[in-house]
């Protein structure tokens, strides 16, 4: 064999590897064997619709390239004589491709704006109901505002964590007397909306609820209002998404949806503690 069939067959198996990995690809998308965690937000089927059209688009376009990049090796690859045809420039194709790229990437940003507005940038409903979320190292608290709905004052100097005072409810404001604190567990009462406002205390966390597909940074010195309605009861987990400290792996909380009647219930037994 000489150098020249070498280099031919060199090619010929790099474009069957392409194609290998474009088909490999395709079915690893069609069958997708590892995939997201199940869907319990209303909204957040938005948010996976949006994912499969990128990834669809994206994975299209993945596909194509590679088909083609084969075809090419396979067919001009190599050292044969007069097989290596330079040329640059053409200038329709690069106006198509760019113009094309440029719609889809702008088109894909506008409609992930519209779902991102949908849970952060437009009001709850008039029903929703509210609970605080403050993170700290290394834990998750959470505050329902009681029968009056209101929240009680708080302040810095009044945190307390040998008095379990985690968040720093001041007892001077009595519109905080009824208010039901629990740490790295909370429950919502499902197909109900409810608005969380996002606090940190110490340093930036990030509240992620896989199953909402909802993530969202906690930062110091602002309340972050973010919504959504929970469509089925169960447990599932809460994680901080943001590295936070040595202990940051430990930062978890249980997220409990339940059903109207258990979910009085469960709050009335926090409120009794
Ligand atoms: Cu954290």
């Amino acid at each position: 064999m000489n150098r020249g069939e070498c280099y031919t067959d060199m090619a010929k198996l790099i474009a069957v590897f392409f194609w290998v990995l474009a088909l490999a690809t395709a079915v690893a998308f069609i069958v997708h064997p590892v995939w997201l965690p199940e869907l319990v937000s209303l909204e957040g089927a938005d948010v996976d619709r949006q994912m499969n059209l990128t990834l669809g688009i994206a994975g299209f376009a993945f596909v194509l390239a590679h088909i083609l990049l084969g075809l090419f090796l396979w067919r001009y690859g190599g050292k044969r004589p007069g097989s290596a045809l330079y040329w640059h420039e053409n200038r329709g194709m690069e106006i198509t491709w760019t113009v094309v790229t440029a719609v889809v990437f702008v088109g894909l940003g506008l409609e992930g704006s519209r779902i991102w507005a949908r849970e952060y940038l437009t009001d709850p409903p008039a029903n929703a109901m509210t609970i605080e979320v403050t993170g700290q190292q290394f834990a998750w608290n959470f505050r329902y505002p009681g029968p009056d709905g209101k929240f009680g004052r708080t302040r810095p100097d009044k945190v307390d964590d040998s008095e379990g005072n985690y968040i720093g409810l001041d007892d001077g404001d009595p519109a905080g007397n009824d208010d039901i604190t629990t740490q790295n567990v909370v429950a919502v009462p499902v197909n109900r909306p409810i608005q969380l406002i996002i606090r940190s205390r110490d340093v930036l966390h990030s509240f992620f609820v896989p199953v909402l597909r909802f993530k969202q940074d906690a930062v110091p010195g602002m309340g972050i209002p973010v919504h959504f309605t929970a469509t089925r009861t169960g447990e599932y987990e809460v994680a901080c998404a943001e590295l936070c400290g040595m202990q940051h792996y430990k930062m978890r909380a249980r997220f409990l949806v339940m059903t109207d009647a258990a979910f009085d219930t469960w709050l009335k037994a926090r409120s009794a503690q």
